[in-house]
């Protein structure tokens, strides 16, 4: 039988992988809040077991979900520590885990700051799934008096549509609610569409909830502007050297109940998909609105890796 506080990293770990904490930022924050209350009580001989402890946890938090880099790179902040004791590396820890909590929160109001000049008096928006960068950026848009309008897809198969329906309707945003596949429809009306991201490529493609592409497709189309809020541990440093992003693929049963029925039949069930930088015209981070060719600059002058490193 596990430890205690280990059993809250497994704990934490499980919420994570049956989305019960999910979105990027929701799921970075959890990890290091679980790395950071794990160190707080850990108790070990020495650095070494300590540190390998410590490793442990990380390598659970980062196997819950392959996609979002906001997991990998908050794990990264968190872990980058260099102690001569153990109570040292304890405190670098906490410390370490207590910024990245607070910085990742201030960087989403900073994006609904930035964000929300994009949006002009009457406009009507449309946002897909349920970033709160995204929602940021409307909400603050509503607060600052714009009389704004949102169209919500319902964002199959997890209906995180839902979810962001109930936050506008908190904020008292006046919301259409659409099944993904009437986003053409009502392109027409669409002034701009704001998605979230779970990883920016170097080259400034977006990786988000399965629908976004086609979504920006047609948003192309219709010529309606695509802008993307991400705070920068959405960016992916190992894309530099042109990794690839892996696209979490979930369960055939969250689209197709009793799938075994059938026997000639296979489910995909993507959870992202890529939108091309070229159908995006602006990202929105903490640290300014970009155009996603310069996605490749956050990555080396905000988190710090350049190639050769
Ligand atoms: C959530 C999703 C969100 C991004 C950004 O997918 O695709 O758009 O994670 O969210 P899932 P945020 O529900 O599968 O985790 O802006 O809140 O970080």
């Amino acid at each position: 039988m596990e430890q205690l506080p280990f059993r809250q990293v497994l704990e934490t770990a499980e919420k994570i992988r049956t989305m019960e904490v999910r979105g990027a930022g929701h799921i970075a924050r959890a990890a290091a809040g679980a790395l950071r209350d794990y160190a707080l009580v850990l108790e070990t001989k020495s650095l070494d077991e300590f540190n390998f402890e410590m490793k442990r946890a990380a390598e659970i938090l980062l196997n819950t979900r392959p996609t979002a880099v906001s997991l990998s790179n908050a794990t990264w902040m968190v872990m980058r520590y260099k102690a001569d004791d153990l109570e040292d590396a304890r405190k670098s820890i906490v410390s370490n885990a207590n910024r990245f909590i607070e910085d990742s929160q201030r960087a989403v109001e900073i994006i609904g700051e930035i964000g929300s000049h994009r949006i002009n008096d009457g406009d009507m928006v449309l946002t897909h799934c349920n970033s709160m960068a995204a929602i940021s950026v409307i909400s603050a848009a509503f607060r600052t008096g714009k009389d704004i309008q949102v169209i919500a897809t319902e964002s199959r198969p997890r209906n995180q549509g839902i979810l962001t329906i109930g936050l506008l309707e908190e904020l008292g945003v006046p919301t259409t609610f659409i099944v993904d596949s009437a986003v053409r429809s009502f392109m027409n009306d669409v002034d701009l569409v704001v998605v979230g991201a779970d990883v920016v490529t170097a080259n400034g493609s977006v990786v988000n909830k399965i629908g976004t592409a086609q979504i920006a497709l047609i948003a192309h189309e219709a010529r309606t502007s695509f802008m993307v809020a991400a705070e920068t541990y959405k960016f992916s440093p190992k894309t530099i050297l042109g990794e690839p992003v892996i696209i979490e693929e979930r369960s055939p049963e969250e689209i197709l109940p009793n799938v075994s029925r059938y026997k000639n039949i296979r489910v995909r069930n993507p959870a992202f998909d890529v939108t091309p930088y070229q159908y995006i015209d602006l990202i929105c981070t903490e640290v300014g609105a970009i155009s996603p060719v310069m996605s490749y600059l956050i990555i080396k002058e905000k988190l710090g890796w350049e190639l050769g490193k």
